[in-house]
């Protein structure tokens, strides 16, 4: 960092300024932590070992920063970490049509987040004269989710989200790594799961092994967005209508059913295209389609063939739905 004025700004000055630049963007929430070693490598070294990653190999080399975040940016020395709600009630249901999950009914997030969460470094580079960062949502190696727990803005719960006592968890996390010392925020002390466990016995495919502990291989989350091969056999019939991701361990959160409101980012909000798309016409188009309709969203990650696959495992299941229904059909 050049000499001058970030010398003179203290800590606390620089905090105020990141956490009123977050407000001013829209983030609902936002703290502040440092890049100290993970108090959670441990069980993060079990999930790996056990092959809860399946086959998202970028877990496996990422291990290594995601044990000691500092790793990301040795110049960091202060993570800013925000919380944006994207939360918005599910339309009705409409037959040949599937389920989006609420993160993905929208721009794609990780455009948005990043952009925002420059500004806020911009921001500070200005306030100190001096000073670099860098922005990361979603598509970084760092543990998001203990940050966010770090910075004091709500605790890891038994579904593995990281819910703010004042929004719940419909939230993306984003995190500002910058070379200037911020004053820090302390841990969100408390687990306010309790002994509530209706995320646990609400999952359709059984993916929890234990609290906490989230087996990724029997995740619709992860099989409808970062698998490429077919779903197996037996968890088909489980996913019922959901074309890409799963809400089902949030919905049933009390957390969420009674602290969720509708997000105020209009470009989070649901796009006609994503909101219970036809499956008939997924699974029918070709690439180039596949880009003009669906490019600048999330549902790019699996790409058309996975997309395709997904909607052949929904017209399955509601076809099953409906003889099961109907005798006669
Ligand atoms: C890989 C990944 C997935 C995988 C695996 C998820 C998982 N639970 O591990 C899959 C594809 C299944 C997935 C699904 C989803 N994901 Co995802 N995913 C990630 C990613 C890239 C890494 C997560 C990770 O490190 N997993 C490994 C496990 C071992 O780590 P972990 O879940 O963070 O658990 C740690 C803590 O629980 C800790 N721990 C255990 N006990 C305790 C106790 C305390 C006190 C503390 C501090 C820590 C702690 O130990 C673990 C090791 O570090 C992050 C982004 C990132 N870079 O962090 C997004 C992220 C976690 N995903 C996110 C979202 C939105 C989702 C979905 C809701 C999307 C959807 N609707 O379909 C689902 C939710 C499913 C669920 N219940 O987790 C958000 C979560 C936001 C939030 N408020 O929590 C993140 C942070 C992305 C973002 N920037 O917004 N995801
Ligand atoms: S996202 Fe769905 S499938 Fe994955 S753990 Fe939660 S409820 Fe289970
Ligand atoms: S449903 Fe209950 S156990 Fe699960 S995350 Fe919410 S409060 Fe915790």
């Amino acid at each position: 960092m050049a000499p001058g004025l970030a010398e003179t700004v203290t800590p606390e000055a620089l905090a105020n300024a990141a956490k009123t630049a977050a407000a001013d963007l829209g983030f609902e929430a936002c703290g502040i932590t440092d890049l100290a070693p993970s108090a959670a490598a441990a069980a993060l070294d079990r999930w790996l070992f056990a092959g809860h990653q399946g086959e998202m190999r970028y877990m496996e080399r990422q291990a290594p920063v995601r044990r000691e975040p500092s790793r990301a940016w040795p110049d960091a020395r202060s993570a800013v970490v925000v919380l944006h709600n994207y939360y918005q009630r599910d339309a009705e249901p409409a037959p040949g049509r599937g389920r989006v999950a609420r993160y993905a009914l929208g721009d794609d997030y990780h455009d948005v987040m990043r952009r925002k969460l420059e500004q806020i470094g911009a921001g500070l580079v200005g306030t100190a004269g001096a000073g670099r960062f860098r922005a990361y949502a979603d598509a970084g190696p760092l543990p998001e989710r203990e940050l966010a727990w770090r910075a004091g803005l709500g605790w890891v719960a038994k579904n593995t989200m990281l819910i703010s006592p004042l929004l719940g968890s419909y939230t993306f996390i984003g995190v500002l790594l910058t070379d200037l010392v911020l004053a820090h925020d302390a841990p969100f002390e408390a687990d306010r799961c309790g002994t509530c466990r209706r995320c646990l016995d609400a999952c359709p495919t059984e993916a929890f092994p234990a609290p906490r502990v989230l087996d990724a291989t029997r995740c619709i989350s992860y099989l409808t967005i970062e698998a490429r091969g077919p779903v197996p056999e037996p968890i088909k019939p489980t996913m019922g209508d959901w074309l890409f991701g799963c809400d089902v361990c949030q919905e049933v959160c009390p957390w969420n059913v009674r602290f969720a409101v509708e997000t105020a980012e209009p470009r989070y909000r649901a796009r006609p295209k994503t909101e219970w798309p036809t499956l008939q016409e997924l699974a029918a188009m070709t690439e180039r389609e596949f880009d003009v309709v669906l490019g600048a969203t999330a549902l790019v990650r699996p790409g058309r063939a996975g997309v395709a696959r997904n909607a052949a495992v929904v017209i399955e299941n509601t076809r099953a739905r409906g003889a099961a229904e109907c005798p006669a059909a």
